[in-house]
């Protein structure tokens, strides 16, 4: 038995599943998750001394890599001056002010502890805003685990079937309409069904959480007008592509502007960092200017925040985003050729530095393409993507990213893999 499942073991007594998130539980692929000791650049190392080529990337945030030194200096740096006062800091204006000049919507921004609280507050926002208490979001995307999203969501809850959770209040749920993503008359279809009532859309503007679904030609225009429309406020959860797609997110790379946008991940550099952030006459009604409250002990947290401004520098002066790109290309549409040639059929779908294999035949455009995957042969190809050295996301419904860290050979070595795995699928179906 290997020493992560014996620690499995061990730590299944005292958290439950033994993880503090379920989709780290490698449940979906039929395997014990795996224990991790340390992680350089490209690489992460597990404790019974295996190396793997890293492509979950913490679920996107370390765009630069595991343990980029002048991330770990400004952490080790702010740390000698305390960890946190529960009062102004210099540090958290000048992240503010970074993100204000970087991102387009965003003229006011307010930091928090993780992309659920980012999301959450952004959505009471609009509601506090408008005075309307329903939410249109998309079947099949995830916004982090507060009550109203987890209605037909993606990420974990979709790779553990339970995409509605109990615990929800009916109440509370049928304030949460699902609409197709991708799909416009759907959108259009809630708000002729619910006039006057609906407070905003809130979308991925490239779907991470069931895989990556980028939006078709015009779909983000057409939330846009529909939100104006309907005078509904439209909020881009960005915490995935934020800062992945390019320094102004997806808002800057489709040229449509939100008018709250929601961040996490890349923006604390791997530390515990969220924002939501938009219009100064939206975000001024936030107490204490205005009366909709959200607090938080750690928000603006001094080291998170630090390593924050050193990953948003580098990004700023490295501008890494088109060698992101050419290795993403190398990679996505190898394996595109690859599948071919052996005859397996796997929608490959991708953009900037995200992206993955959908096993199936259908053409993917939305949840319910992406529902009719083959997750037992995803299982079967992780497990052997995972003794080749190759660490992916331990499930279909979760996108694989590429770092600045990477190099050609990591690509190689992932290419190499794939096309091995896949020929060990067929022989052992033969
Ligand atoms: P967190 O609360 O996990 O920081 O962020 C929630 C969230 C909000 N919006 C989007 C678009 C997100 O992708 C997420 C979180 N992403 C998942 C993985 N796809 C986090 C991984 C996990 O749940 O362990």
């Amino acid at each position: 038995m290997t020493l992560s499942a014996e620690m499995h073991e061990k730590s299944r007594k005292f958290i439950p599943g033994g993880v503090n998130s379920p989709v780290r539980a490698f449940r979906s692929v039929g395997t014990s998750p795996i224990y991790i000791r340390s992680g350089k650049g490209s690489r992460i190392y597990d404790i019974d001394g295996n190396e793997y080529i890293d492509f979950v990337s913490s679920w996107g945030p370390l765009i630069l890599g595991h343990a980029h030194p002048e991330v770990v200096d400004a952490v080790k740096k702010a740390a000698e001056h305390g960890t946190s006062f529960g009062a102004p800091t210099e540090l958290e204006l000048e992240l503010a002010m970074k993100i204000v000049s970087m991102v387009p919507g965003i003229e006011k921004v307010r930091l928090v502890n993780s992309g659920t609280e980012a999301t959450m507050s952004a959505v009471r926002l609009a509601r506090g805003a408008t005075g309307r208490d329903k939410i249109i979001k998309f079947e099949g995307c995830y916004h982090g685990h507060a009550d109203s999203f987890l209605i037909k969501a993606g990420s974990g809850a979709a790779t553990f079937g339970i995409p509605s959770s109990p615990g929800v209040p009916a109440s509370l749920a049928s304030d949460t309409l699902n609409a197709a993503y991708n799909d416009l008359d759907s959108v259009r279809q809630l708000f002729e069904n619910n006039p006057r009532t609906i407070a905003c859309i809130i979308v991925e503007p490239v779907a991470g959480n069931m895989g990556v679904v980028p939006p078709e030609k015009g779909f983000l225009e057409g939330l846009r007008k529909l939100a104006d429309e309907f005078s509904a406020l439209l909020i881009f959860d960005e915490v995935i592509t934020g800062f992945r797609l390019a320094l102004g997110g997806a808002q800057q790379v489709f040229n449509v502007i939100p008018d709250l946008t929601t961040l996490g991940k890349i923006i604390g550099g791997g530390l515990p960092v969220g924002a939501y952030g938009g219009r100064a006459d939206l975000m001024d009604r936030m107490a204490p200017e205005g009366p909709i409250y959200q607090a938080g002990t750690l928000s603006g947290n001094p080291l998170a925040v630090s390593a924050g401004l050193a990953t948003l520098g580098i990004l700023e002066r490295e501008n890494p985003y088109s060698k992101l790109e050419s290795l993403s290309e190398k990679l996505f549409t190898g394996m595109e050729k690859e599948a071919k040639e052996l005859g397996f059929d796997i929608q490959v779908k991708w953009i900037s530095s995200l992206g993955c294999g959908f096993f199936t035949s259908t053409p993917i455009r939305n949840w319910s393409d992406v529902s009719t995957c083959d997750t037992k042969l995803f299982a079967e190809f992780h497990q052997r993507m995972l003794k080749r050295g190759i660490y992916l996301a331990p499930s279909q419904f979760e996108a694989s990213f590429i770092s600045a860290a990477h190099t050609e050979d990591d690509i190689n070595r992932a290419l190499d893999a794939f096309q091995d795995s896949l020929r060990d699928i067929r022989s052992s179906k033969a």
